[in-house]
């Protein structure tokens, strides 16, 4: 037989000194333990809305899930009849463009379930898991290419909303639960 070390972090208690162990432990192990937790950034969250095709269809709980199941934190979820003025805030990118009045008008048309989730980088894992604008193009296995269609209207009616940078969520989150 060779005299190989077996290799692994268990390698030293196996073959070592136990008090040398030991001394590793508490000397070594908990600074890098504290280096470790200095390393996290912040936590990100994003606003998703399921909006009111979603919510009429009957795809609340079954979008929220995905959500849910891919590992981000529901922190926050209500219902909400919006109103023109919170939709003119929530949209106010879009002021101008053509489908601005049918999307407001569309926003107004039922319910939406407005939820916070929260996880490392989820403001773009959501955007990844919903999928493309245009549900004609978005993937399969994504939010937008399972449930949307086009319908032949002014506005894509496309399920779901998630913010788009870290400012957007800020902003959103103040508009929606503020
Ligand atoms: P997203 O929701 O993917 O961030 P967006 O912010 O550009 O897309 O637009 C907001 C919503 O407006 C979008 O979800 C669907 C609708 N929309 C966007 N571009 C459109 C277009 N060219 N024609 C019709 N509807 C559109
Ligand atoms: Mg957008």
């Amino acid at each position: 037989m060779g005299a190989e070390q077996p290799a692994g972090p268990g390698a030293r208690r196996l073959t070592g000194d136990p008090g040398r162990s030991h001394r590793m432990d508490r000397e070594t192990l908990q600074p890098q333990a504290k280096r470790i937790e200095e390393s996290y950034v912040s936590v990100e969250r994003t606003l998703v809305l399921v909006k009111p095709d979603g919510v009429a269809r009957g795809l609340t709980g079954t979008i929220l899930a995905r959500v849910e199941a891919k590992g981000y934190k529901l922190v926050q979820l209500k219902l909400v009849d919006a109103t023109r003025e919170l939709l003119e805030r929530h949209y106010e990118e879009h002021v101008g463009k053509p489908f601005y009045e049918p999307l407001v008008e569309f926003m107004l048309s039922g319910p939406t379930a407005a939820a916070v989730f929260e996880g490392n980088r989820v403001i773009e894992g959501f955007r990844s898991l919903a999928g493309t604008t245009e549900p004609t193009l978005a993937a399969p296995g994504t939010i937008r290419g399972d449930f949307g269609r086009d319908w032949g209207l002014k506005v894509q009616q496309n399920l779901v909303h998630g913010s788009d940078s870290p400012e957007s969520a800020e902003r959103e989150i103040g508009i929606w639960f503020g």
